[in-house]
């Protein structure tokens, strides 16, 4: 997969793809990552990337020809790949698990960072493919999001992650996580529960299920929909809420 990342602000992209499982996915050649330098498509004296917006009102837009004309160079250095080209924005749909996974199917991901208070609208629709947020809280620009983007789509390309991992995690529903523990057995008078270290397997898969239920029930019950519940589930969700009320 190669991803290009459009920004003014290459810096702040800089550090995160070079640690850790990004950064030897990139050594093994699994995704070719491209920081692009918006005010290199600039051809004003000013390398201008921005402007005031039509109407008025408060704040800057970004230019569409800079854009224009680094997503057409970047098309054009890849012609062969099929390319979808992202814009990260506010407006943009909600980023989650699904479309980390639909996204890590593409050959060619242009992802263009926004700034200022927006973006020309013709660059929406005449360049854009898909739009983008992380979430609901404010940003000062794209940057960031395209970073959070990249590293959920890249950890599930084939052989970036060890192979149990992602076919666990593929097999796995919607629950919260149960609790973990590693050693030593008591620290600071906490014990891990001695069902942990008991060895049996059986009693062990049943524990962890119930903590899994348990705390998806307290922090994200909607979750619970979505998860194929077992008579035994059921039971031991019923007495939760017997508990509580
Ligand atoms: C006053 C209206 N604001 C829209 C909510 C203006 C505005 C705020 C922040 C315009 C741009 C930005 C910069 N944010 C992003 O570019 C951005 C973003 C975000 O702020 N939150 C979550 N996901 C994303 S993706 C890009």
């Amino acid at each position: 997969m190669k991803i290009d990342l459009v920004t003014i602000f290459p810096g702040i992209l800089d550090g995160p793809f070079r640690e850790s499982m990004i950064k030897r996915a990139v050594e093994q050649n699994l995704v070719d990552i491209n920081l692009v330098d918006l005010r290199l498509y600039t051809e004003d004296r000013h390398r201008q990337v921005d402007d005031n917006p039509y109407g008025g009102g408060y704040g800057m837009i970004m230019k569409p020809e800079p854009i224009f004309k680094a997503v057409e160079d970047l098309k054009s250095r890849s012609e062969d790949l099929p390319t979808k080209v992202i814009l990260l924005a506010p407006q943009g749909r909600s980023f989650n698990q699904q479309i980390a996974c639909e996204l890590a199917e593409e050959k060619h991901l242009i992802m263009i960072c926004g700034r200022y208070e927006g973006i020309d609208e013709r660059v929406r629709t005449a360049l854009v493919d898909d739009e983008i947020s992380i979430g609901d809280y404010v940003l000062t620009g794209g940057e960031l999001a395209a970073a959070v983007v990249v590293d959920s789509v890249v950890r599930l390309l084939p052989g970036v992650l060890a192979e149990e991992a992602s076919t666990e995690e593929s097999f796995t529903e919607p629950l919260l996580e149960y609790p973990h523990y590693t050693r030593p057995r008591v620290f600071k008078e906490m014990e891990v529960p001695p069902v942990l270290v008991s060895g049996n397997h059986g009693e062990i898969a049943r524990w962890r299920r119930e903590k899994s239920l348990e705390i998806t029930f307290r922090r994200r019950p909607e979750l619970l929909k979505k998860v194929n519940l077992s008579p035994e589930d059921r039971d031991y969700l019923e007495k939760i809420k017997k508990q509580q009320s």
